[in-house]
């Protein structure tokens, strides 16, 4: 291995910065990244100098997941493609557990004087004030429910733990 460049593979799961992170070491931006999930296709090896050479894979998942709270976390945070599990369930799932845990990030956000007992109503609600109105007055509900995550994703709620010392009890 004398005189050889270091090789070291960068894993980890979709979209927590590997890309970003290789792009940083090089100085330059020499792989695709992206704030959605599949952007590195195959692996990709990039030299950073006449020492090193990083390895860009396009990230790892347990082909199953046994708990479904893990799964949904996941999805909210967007390291799950999405359309795997369905925008509007995610989007109530991440009302209730933003409801429970940040309250006045949520009524900050949005503009809710009260947050509403049921998380579906909330999003109706929530759509409704950003003008996502079908015919009929009702809310729409899949384009509110797009606008939730990606604002969730983007840090525009605030910053937000979706894990707690008490679910490890
Ligand atoms: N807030 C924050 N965002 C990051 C960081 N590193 C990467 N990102 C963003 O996370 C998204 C996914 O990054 P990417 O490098 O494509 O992830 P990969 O799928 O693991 O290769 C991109 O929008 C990046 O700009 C970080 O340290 N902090
Ligand atoms: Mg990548």
């Amino acid at each position: 291995m004398a005189g050889k460049p270091l090789r070291v593979m960068v894993v980890g799961i979709t979209n927590v910065g590997k890309s970003t992170f290789i792009n940083r070491i090089a100085g330059s931006k020499r792989v695709k990244a992206e704030n959605r999930p599949g952007v590195t296709r195959g692996n990709q090896w990039v030299s950073i100098d006449k020492q090193l050479e990083l390895l860009d894979t396009p990230g790892v998942l347990w082909p199953k997941f046994e708990d479904q709270t893990v799964a949904e976390r996941l999805a909210f945070t967007g390291a799950v493609k999405d359309g795997i599990l369905d925008i509007e369930l995610l989007a109530v799932r991440l009302l209730e557990n933003l409801s429970v845990n940040y309250p006045n990030l949520l009524k900050e956000r949005y503009n809710l004087s009260e947050l509403e007992e049921d998380a579906y109503d909330m999003l109706c609600t929530i759509g409704k004030k950003r003008g996502m109105v079908i015919r009929g007055g009702e809310t729409d509900t899949v384009r509110a429910s797009a606008m939730l995550l990606e604002e969730y994703r983007n840090c525009k709620i605030g910053r937000i733990s979706l894990e707690r010392v008490e679910d490890r009890a």
